[in-house]
């Protein structure tokens, strides 16, 4: 009896890593058509990796402490660089990216000192600074990890300048950004990344530089 069950949960196991794998492979599949300027193109389990350049515009947000400020002097910082997109009131996808970042934050500890987190609202009317700063304090983000809105426009063309503008707030994707330096190609993490593939992608990223 034990035995059959083993045997059962272990089908069931294998039935969903095959279809997490098929998963990542049509969204490698769908990215790599859509974007051509990769230099490289790499799959990891539950996540797909590419190293990107992404010509990034100018332009004004507003940080969760209510300061305009201009996005490429918050990405030019000269730190490290973390970036994803999120919006407050997602139940799905966002509390278990904001999840992870958190615990990334957490477990990179002294080695994160110079390291700058930004996550942008892609639903800029219903995020207001105050309700990023309500957010960001569910996931206790600390000084190094900042919260932008900004207006719907400007909203729609940073998710477009990364390649991540999915039509509307519904069907955002999980997607993590990496950039070591400013002038550094980015590293795009699609799909599900855990604190340990975080921790990893990062660490060699920062160890490359
Ligand atoms: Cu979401």
């Amino acid at each position: 009896m034990v035995e059959k069950l083993a045997k059962i949960s272990r089908a069931t196991l294998l039935g969903k890593l095959g279809a997490l794998l098929a998963l990542a492979t049509a969204w490698g599949a769908a990215s790599a058509d859509d974007h051509g300027q990769h230099q490289h193109f790499e799959q990891a389990p539950g996540y797909v990796r590419q190293v990107s350049s992404y010509q990034l515009p100018e332009t004004e947000l507003r940080r969760s402490d209510g300061a305009k400020v201009s996005f490429r002097q918050a990405i030019d910082d000269g730190k490290p660089v973390v970036l994803n997109f999120i919006y407050t009131t997602c139940t799905a996808v966002c509390p278990i990216m904001s999840q992870s970042f958190a615990e990334f934050r957490q477990r990179l500890g002294a080695e994160g000192e110079q390291l700058h987190m930004l996550s942008i609202s892609i639903d800029p009317e219903e995020d207001t600074p105050e309700r990023l700063a309500d957010y960001a304090s569910r996931f206790a983000a600390g000084s190094q990890w900042q919260f932008y809105t900004g207006s719907g426009r400007a909203s729609v063309m940073l998710q477009k300048a990364f390649q991540a503008y999915f039509g509307d707030k519904m069907h955002h994707r999980p997607i993590a950004f990496m950039r070591a330096a400013p002038g550094q190609p980015w590293v795009r993490l699609e799909g599900f990344t855990t604190p340990d593939d975080l921790l990893k992608e990062y660490r060699q990223l920062v160890a490359r530089r």
